[in-house]
């Protein structure tokens, strides 16, 4: 049964139980009452009947003693002969207006003359016999005994009375005031006033109910005797009382059943609106959660149609789910730790930057199914940030202001930048233009290093708060590596720089070129170095002073670094006043032609000297004087693997082509080829 159903048989139960229950009540209370005030007046009517009775009896006890009269002066005619007696005796009756009359002689003779009552069908007969001794039919009898004496002693017995018959009755009835009444012999009625007699039980003392509808009470009248089972009763209609009453209580209770229908109608769709809804909403988790539905404590209360159980059932499987998705959810978070973890030690031990930002950059994109992403830089010169690594992006343009746009931004504020949101910085113009981009800063102590940022996503659901912790503990992680690598590579750097002119030093070359002859051997690639001196730089020295001569040397650094490829071609001191160059990828010819371009940067324009150049000096004495200063290079060139197969060896036979230039008289250039060849 669904609910509703129930609660409406609840509310209609409640409501119409109690009003049966108490119409009932009220209905025995009402005959209760309606008994007792017809009893009182069945009391009255008796007595009515009783006195009437008396009256009755008194006449024919009267009209006895007058026919008893008229029977004596017929016996005292002797010798009494029976046929005169008989016409006698009939004679007398009719004389004294009575229903019967019989006469008794002390003899034992008899002689009667006995009418015949009016009774209903079935009525006993009777006869002179029963007269003298009367057995159940005694009720029916209002009699008188006179007896009959002569000379002194009695010599019969005279016997007159009315039949309280049909007739009588309704004589009685009426005189007693409209009183119904019956007579019953041996339980049958034989005389009733009432149109459709009903049978009477044994007679008693006290009111009774001889028929639905009906009360009754004997008299006293007719001698109410157990032994005879019959009698004389009134009797009280109670029909038409009782079904008014009736009909009223059943009105009442038709209105009330009408009302609790209703009223339970109304209160169950209160009642089970709300719980309808929640039905409604379960049954529409369950539609969009296949798993729950198939949870067999659900599919049964489904299916018994019973919506709480439903509902019930509904929530004790999402718990469950729950339960299972948070315990799922804890164990993946460990998960996550863990790798993280695992990702933090290995990009530690890394000293690749390049190559671990791309992981990082990798992984995060993947975790948080970005479209593409970067991993900016700061650049500690001038602060602007730079694209380290990029995926799916041109990482060349991307490059921006501390604190613009949404990197910008999270580099400057040293937080997590969601976009869209609320305050969020509008994408710098180096950015991408994406629907939605996430930007965490990698920070170490009061520093921010860099950004790690992640522009659009599959689907095109905006990043969550939740992201952004996400690759704020990948970035944690990160900002460690990136600062473990920045120290290492800032150390090398130190360790392998010439502190005067910046560029490499002797152990700096020894390390490119071991690098470089390997790749050059491994992949068979021509590879060559020049050597390169400044003529007479002891007179500069002399001339300008040391200072000069220093600022001299960084200029010439410089010189060199422009005149190769940048990121291809180094540049290192390789002595006081000597630099070599290291030109993977370069020929005989192409050396030659880089050798002169070198000897052209660093000797033909003359170094300013002028205003400022070499003030350093200026007060250092008379020896010393202003610039500029005219300075030319020597350069010897040596290629990979024909001039020397090992560093050493090339270095050798380089610095022998630039004493061969040298001794030439300077500005000029040697190939150690040349030189071998030449002898
Ligand atoms: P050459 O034409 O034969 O090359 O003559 P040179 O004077 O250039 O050659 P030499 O090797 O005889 O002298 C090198 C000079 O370079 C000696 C030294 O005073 C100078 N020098 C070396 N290192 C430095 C340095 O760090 N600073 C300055 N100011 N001078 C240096
Ligand atoms: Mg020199
Ligand atoms: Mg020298």
């Amino acid at each position: 049964m669904t609910l509703r159903a129930r609660l409406t048989l609840f509310f209609f139960a409640i409501v119409v139980i109690p009003l049966i229950v108490a119409g009932f009540l009220v209905r025995q209370a009402i005959a209760h009452e309606v008994d007792r005030r017809t009893d009182f007046l069945l009391q009255g009517e008796a007595k009515a009947v009783g006195g009437v009775w008396i009256l009755t009896a008194r006449s024919v006890a009267d009209r006895t003693q007058l026919a008893a009269r008229d029977v004596a002066r017929a016996l005292a005619q002797r010798p009494v002969r029976p046929v005169l007696l008989r016409r006698a005796v009939a004679k007398a009756k009719a004389a004294h207006g009575l229903d019967y009359l019989v006469v008794r002689l002390s003899s034992g003779q008899t002689a009667g003359a006995v009418g015949r009552p009016d009774l209903l069908p079935g009525g006993p007969a009777i006869t002179s016999k029963t007269i003298l001794s009367p057995g159940p039919e005694a009720p029916l009898l209002i009699p008188a005994t006179v007896p009959v004496v002569a000379n002194g002693s009695r010599v019969a017995q005279v016997f007159g009375g009315t039949f309280l018959d049909q007739d009588e009755a309704r004589v009685l009835s009426e005189t007693a005031g409209g009183v119904a009444m019956e007579v019953a012999v041996g339980g049958r009625p034989v005389v009733s006033t009432l149109g459709q007699p009903i049978p009477l039980p044994p007679p008693r003392m006290s009111s009774f109910t001889p028929a639905k509808g009906f009360r009754a009470l004997f008299t006293r009248v007719g001698a109410p005797d157990p032994g005879r089972a019959g009698g004389v009763a009134v009797i009280a209609t109670l029909q038409g009382d009782i079904a008014s009453l009736q009909i009223a209580i059943m009105i009442v209770l038709l209105g009330s059943v009408i009302v609790a229908s209703l009223l339970g109608f109304g209160l169950a769709r209160a009642v089970w609106e709300p719980i309808r809804r929640l039905a409604d909403q379960a049954s529409a988790v369950l539609a969009g959660a296949p798993e729950l539905a198939a949870s067999p404590e659900v599919a049964i209360a489904e299916r018994s149609g019973d919506e709480v159980n439903t509902v019930s059932s509904t929530l004790s499987a999402m718990s469950e789910h729950l339960h299972q998705y948070a315990t799922e959810l804890n164990e993946s978070r460990e998960e996550l730790r863990q790798s993280l973890k695992r990702l933090g030690t290995t990009l530690r031990s890394t000293h690749d930057l390049h190559g671990m930002l791309s992981v990082v950059l990798d992984s995060a994109a993947v975790s948080l199914l970005a479209e593409s992403g970067a991993v900016y830089l700061v650049d500690p010169s001038d602060s602007h940030l730079y694209a380290e690594v990029s995926r799916g992006l041109e990482p060349t343009v991307l490059r921006m202001e501390m604190g613009e746009g949404i990197a910008g931004s999270a580099a400057r504020d040293a937080r997590t930048v969601l976009w869209p949101g609320q305050g969020a910085p509008a994408p710098a113009p180096a950015e991408p233009d994406r629907s939605t981009a996430v930007a965490v800063p990698l920070v170490r102590g009061e520093r921010t290093i860099g950004v790690v940022t992640l522009y659009g996503r599959a689907g095109g659901t905006p990043f969550s708060v939740e992201d952004g912790a996400t690759l704020a503990a990948f970035a944690r992680e990160t900002a460690v590596a990136v600062e473990n690598v920045l120290l290492h590579e800032q150390a090398e750097r130190l360790s392998m720089t010439d502190a005067l002119t910046g560029t490499g030093n002797r152990r700096f070359l020894e390390v490119t070129l071991a690098r470089e002859i390997e790749r050059a051997r491994r992949y068979a690639r021509p590879m060559s170095l020049l050597m390169v001196d400044i003529d007479r730089f002891k007179q500069v020295n002399d001339e300008f002073g040391h200072l000069t001569g220093d600022e001299v040397l960084a200029e010439v650094a410089r010189r060199l670094e422009d005149s190769v490829r940048h990121g291809i071609d180094t540049v290192t001191r390789y002595g006081g006043e000597e630099f070599v160059v290291v030109l993977p990828e370069t020929g005989e010819a192409d050396a030659r032609v880089i050798a002169e371009r070198v000897r052209d940067a660093a000797g033909t324009v003359p170094f300013p000297a002028e205003e400022g150049f070499g003030e350093a000096a200026t007060g250092n004495g008379d020896s010393t004087r202003r610039g500029p200063v005219h300075l030319t290079v020597s350069v010897g060139f040596a290629g990979f693997p024909e001039d020397g197969e090992s560093a050493e060896a090339l270095v050798r036979a380089a610095d022998l082509a630039m004493y061969k230039a040298k001794a030439r008289g300077g500005n000029d250039v040697e190939s150690a080829g040349q030189t071998s060849r030449n002898g």
